[in-house]
């Protein structure tokens, strides 16, 4: 099985957290050369994005959610699935939440990153959104260490990259506290300090670092 992915992608650094958790056998590859639109990626994925799952039976497999689904049906253990219903359903809410609304609001500020190009009201909506959608987790995240109760599950494998951008968004806008001061806050400064979760973050500030260096 083959991972293609990069450093800095936040969808790729969800699915290698899993693997590095799980030891799983799956090698990590880069995108083509000829880069995410030509007619051979296309071919391999007609959504034009990576990460990419090349599985065993040569098919392809999209979306980073996704890939965490089939790689813990495939490698189940250590499970990162809760055990209850309920708190499986909190797990697949909070990976949502960071999908749909935070990263949405992250894509808005990220557009907005070249001080030379910035928009004042546009750099405002953005932070305006990035705080609700963070209120929105904070709402839903557990107050145990973890995303949902007390162990690491999927919810952490999605979130940890999503956070990782809201920091970048923090620091390269000069914000304070965009984290809040309640369970969120405490999460990310906890979190970030477990061995799969930091190397997966050193892997991320090392592809932002090269991307803005481009
Ligand atoms: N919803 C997708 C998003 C994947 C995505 O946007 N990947 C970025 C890299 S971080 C990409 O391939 N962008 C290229 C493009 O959109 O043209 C997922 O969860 O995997």
């Amino acid at each position: 099985m083959q991972l293609i992915q990069v450093k800095g992608s936040p969808f790729a650094a969800r699915a290698r957290l899993l693997i590095y958790r799980k030891d799983a056998p799956v090698e990590m590859v880069f995108p083509p050369r000829e880069g995410l639109k030509s007619p051979d990626f296309l071919a391999i994925n007609p959504l034009g994005k990576i990460p990419v799952l090349t599985l065993d039976d040569g098919s392809h497999l999209p979306e980073s959610n996704v890939i965490l689904d089939y790689l813990e049906d495939k490698f189940p253990e250590p499970p990162l699935r809760p055990a209850t219903p309920e708190a499986r359903a909190r797990m697949h809410l909070l990976m949502q939440i960071g999908d749909l609304y935070v990263f949405a609001a992250i894509g808005k500020l990220f557009r907005q990153m070249n001080p030379e190009k910035r928009d004042p009201e546009t750099v405002e909506q953005g932070f305006a959104d990035l705080a609700k959608a963070l209120a929105h987790l904070e709402h839903y995240l557990g107050d145990r260490g973890f995303a949902v109760d007390d162990a690491y599950s999927l919810a952490d494998c999605s979130l940890v990259p999503v956070l990782f951008f809201v920091a970048v968004m923090e620091k390269s806008f000069q914000r304070k506290d965009v984290f809040g001061k309640g369970k969120l806050a405490a999460y990310w400064a906890e979190i970030r300090h477990d061995d799969t979760t930091a190397r997966v973050i050193a892997e991320l500030e090392d592809g932002v670092r090269r991307l803005l260096m481009r």
